[in-house]
C-alpha cells in the first residue's frame, strides 16, 4: 500500500480548488440565468456547480486515477475508470453557499477534503469572491493565507456570537426556528453566513465564537471541520456523538460544553 503524504494531497487540492474558483467567478453571470432545483424549490443548482465539480474530478483523475470522490452534484464514484484498493476518498462541495452565489452575496466557497482510511487528513476552503483560503493538514494546524488560526477565547454563552444555518425543507426550518427562539436570549447574537464551509472557517479564526447546524452533508463539513479542529475547536454532534446529519457543533472546549448542554435538550 503506497504511503500517501497529506501535504501532497493538500497541494493537489489547493491547485484544483483555485482553478474551480476561477471558473465559477467567470461563469457566474451566465450561470445564474438558468437555475434548476434539487431537494426543494429553494435548493438551487446551476451549470457552474456542475462544471466546477467536473473540473475538480478531472483534475483528480489526471493526478490520482485510482481515487474516489463524493461530490454534492455527482455523488460517490471513482474519479477514473476504477478505484484502487488504497484509494483516497475526496469530499467535494463545488459551490458551498449556492443561494449566495445566485443572489451575488460574496459568501460562497469551494470546499475539498482528502480522506484516508476513513479519516480526513487534509482540507481546503476558498471563498470564490474574496480569494481567502483556509487550509489544514491533520496534526499540522489550520491556516488562512499563511496565518495560523487559533479560534475564539470566549468562554461565556452570553458573550458568544454563534453561526448557524437552516435547511431547505419548510418543516426543518420551523424546527430550527424554534431552537433559535430558545437560545437567542441566552447568547450574544446569531450570524447566518449561508455556507457551512465558510461558517466553520469563521469559527476556526474567531470571526464567530462557535457554529452549529443540523442537516449538513459530509461534503459541506469535511474540509471546514478539519480546519476548525486544527484551530483547537471541538467538532462533534451532541451528547458525545460524532458530527453528522443530526448535528454539527464546532466550538472551543469551554464554549462547546455550554452549547452542548443548551442544544441537547432541544434536539431530542
Ligand atoms: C448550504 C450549506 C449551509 C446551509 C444551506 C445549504 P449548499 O449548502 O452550506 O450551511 O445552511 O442550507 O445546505 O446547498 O449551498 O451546498
Amino acid at each position: 500500500m503506497a504511503v500517501v503524504e497529506p501535504t501532497e494531497l493538500l497541494s493537489l487540492a489547493v491547485e484544483l480548488v483555485r482553478k474551480a474558483a476561477a471558473g465559477i467567478a467567470e461563469q457566474r453571470a451566465a450561470a445564474v440565468t438558468s437555475i434548476e432545483t434539487k431537494s426543494s424549490p429553494t435548493d438551487p443548482v446551476t451549470a457552474a456547480d456542475r462544471a466546477a465539480e467536473q473540473l475538480v474530478v478531472e483534475g483528480l483523475a489526471a493526478a490520482r486515477p485510482g481515487d474516489l470522490v463524493l461530490g454534492e452534484e455527482g455523488g460517490f464514484r471513482p474519479v477514473g475508470s476504477e478505484a484502487a484498493p488504497d484509494a483516497v476518498r475526496w469530499l467535494l462541495d463545488p459551490i458551498d453557499g449556492t443561494v449566495n452565489f445566485v443572489y451575488g452575496i460574496p459568501a460562497y466557497s469551494v470546499s475539498l477534503a482528502a480522506e484516508v482510511a476513513g479519516v480526513v487528513v487534509a482540507g481546503v476552503v476558498r471563498n470564490v469572491v474574496t480569494g481567502e483560503e483556509w487550509t489544514a493538514v491533520r496534526g499540522e494546524g489550520a491556516w488562512r493565507d499563511g496565518v495560523r488560526l487559533r479560534g475564539s477565547s470566549e468562554t461565556t454563552l452570553g458573550g458568544a456570537l454563534v453561526g448557524t444555518g437552516f435547511g431547505y425543507a419548510p418543516e426543518r426550518r420551523r424546527e430550527q426556528a424554534e431552537v433559535l427562539l430558545r437560545i437567542l436570549p441566552q447568547i450574544r447574537d446569531i450570524r447566518r453566513i449561508g455556507s457551512a464551509a465558510l461558517d466553520l472557517c469563521a469559527a476556526a479564526e474567531g470571526r464567530v465564537d462557535a457554529y452549529f447546524e443540523r442537516g449538513l452533508n459530509l461534503w459541506d463539513r469535511a474540509a471546514g471541520g478539519l480546519i476548525a479542529e486544527e484551530a483547537g475547536l471541538l467538532v462533534t454532534g451532541l451528547r458525545g456523538e460524532g458530527p453528522g446529519e443530526a448535528m454539527t457543533l464546532a466550538a472551543p472546549p469551554a464554549l462547546h460544553t455550554l452549547l452542548d448542554e443548551l442544544l441537547s435538550p432541544l434536539h431530542a
